[in-house]
Parts: C-alpha cells; structure tokens; sequence
C-alpha cells in the first residue's frame, strides 16, 4: 500500500505489482490517482505514466511509485561563505534562503563521464555543502538516507568512507516547488578530494534506484586549465593581474575564500597550494 502528495504539474511514470493486490483476480488489482476533491484523474491495471494537475493523492494498492531528483537538482553551495552570509548552518525554510545565495551557479554534478572544471570547486574550505531537489519527497530523510565517500584516486572503488552530512529539509523550496534536501559538512571536511554523494532508495526518499553524483575539491586552482586541477606559478601570476577593488559574483574563479573580493588574501592561498599534487581526473 501506497499513499502520497505528488506535485502539481509534473509527469510521473508509476509501475506496480499487479499480482500481489489482485482481489481475487487473475489479473490482479487496478490503480486510481484522485485529486484533492476526490475526482478521479487516471488508473490501469498495469504501470504508465500521468500527468498530475492538481495536488493528488494514490489509492491503496500502488506499490511502485518512485520520485525522482528534479532536473539540475543536484547543486554544490559555499555553506559558511561571505555568499551565505558567513552562517555554517543550513536554512531551515523557504524564506531563509542565505544556503539558496550561496549555490554555485557554475558548477554541475558529475554522473557519468569524464570529469571537467565544472564540477570541481576552488573554494579553500572545500566542499562545505550540497543540495538535492527531489520532486514529491514522501518523507523526511535523515544521514540514515546517504552514503558519503571520499577519495582522490581514477580507481572509485578504492575511495574511502566519508563524512556524513549534517541533512535539512525545505519542502517546496527546490526548483518547481520541488522539496530541497540540504547537505552540510564543517569547514576543511573535505579538501582536494572528490566526494561521492549516494542518495538511496529508501521508503523516506522514494527513489527506486540510488541515485549517485559527485563533486571535486581542488583547493585555490585558477582552473587556469581545463585539463588539470593543479595550483601553480599559473594560478598564482593569474590571480595577481587579476586583482580588484570592489566585489565580484560567485562565479569568479579568482575569489578562492568565496568572500566576493579578489584579494591579497586570494593571492596567499594560490601561493600557499602551489606545487602540491592537485586533484586526479576521475570517470565513473
Ligand atoms: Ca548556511
Ligand atoms: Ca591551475
Ligand atoms: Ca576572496
């Protein structure tokens, strides 16, 4: 049995288990969405797809209804930076949004493929914080809902365990009113190091596979090059032709400290990392 709000406005692709509520049916059981006024707004007696119009509710007797991440719904934040008004914690509604400020609007999750710049973060406290819209989140979902690993090896599954996160919920705060579930981790938890976000399939997350992303760290790197993620002489000449007055949107590659200003204090961390091993190129 099965029963949940769905959001308004999105398709959903719904499968059951037709022999296990059959009633006495050889073809087994049937399934009904309805909506909130109790009119119904679709069924079959076997899975597809329907688009929900109005808030609705399942009728008992669905057993494979899945959510699923929103699109673009897997973001990276500079939690604790000058962008997120220097609070470590995460927002706990929708209308205290300093977390929502703080989003890497550059920077996309790696899935599958080559890694690239655009999902590696510079930010010298490495990667404080991660967001995950999901559409219809059917519960809350706590630490018990992921798997965090770390590493800095092409070879993932030598990776080892990660921290795990500190995890808040913003129902409707996500895009399109999806439900926003917010990652967080104190500063210097993971610096140069890819971290590894499993999001499983759990009754709380309604996914019906894990889902799984990643995010790098390469600690003040330029990303001078698109083919490493090394601090070097590079980096360090950039950052010094590079300096300004006045401050600079979160997309600035130069703004290591995330603190909207190019600074002296950029230049001392490029300087402080150059030379050292960067971080590796991964493919999962
Ligand atoms: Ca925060
Ligand atoms: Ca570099
Ligand atoms: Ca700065």
């Amino acid at each position: 049995m099965w029963g949940g709000l769905v959001a308004m406005g999105r398709d959903y692709s719904v499968s059951w288990d037709v022999a296990s509520s059959g009633g006495g049916s050889s073809s087994g059981g049937s399934f009904a969405v309805w909506d909130v006024v109790g009119q119904p707004d679709g069924g079959g007696a076997s899975g597809g797809t329907f688009a929900v119009t109005a808030g609705q509710m399942s009728q008992p007797g669905l057993a494979g209804f899945s959510t699923r991440i929103a699109s673009g719904g897997r973001r990276l934040f500079y939690n604790g930076s000058g962008f997120d008004k220097s609070s470590s914690q995460a927002d706990s509604s929708v209308a205290d949004s300093f977390d929502d400020l703080a989003i890497a609007s550059d920077k996309t999750a790696l899935v599958s493929g080559a890694s690239a710049l655009a999902n590696v973060s510079s930010y010298v406290q490495g990667i404080t914080g991660i967001m995950v819209d999901v559409e219809a989140l059917p519960d809350s979902v706590t630490e018990a809902d992921f798997e965090i690993r770390r590493g800095n090896s092409s070879d993932i599954s030598s990776w080892t365990s990660g921290v795990a996160p500190a995890v808040s919920l913003r129902r409707g705060a996500g895009a399109d009113g999806s439900d926003r579930v917010t990652l967080t981790w104190p500063n210097a938890t993971f610096r140069n190091c890819w971290v590894e976000v499993r999001m499983k399939a759990t009754p709380q997350t309604g996914l019906a596979l894990d889902d799984v992303f990643y995010f790098g760290n390469a600690l003040a790197d330029t990303g001078n090059s698109a083919s490493d993620y090394r601090v070097t002489a590079a980096d360090v000449l950039g950052l010094r032709v590079a300096l300004k007055l006045g401050t600079v949107p979160i997309t600035s590659r130069f703004d290591l400290n995330r603190d909207k200003l190019i600074n002296t204090t950029d230049v001392l961390w490029a300087r402080l990392y150059s030379g050292r091993p960067g971080l590796v190129n991964i493919q999962p």
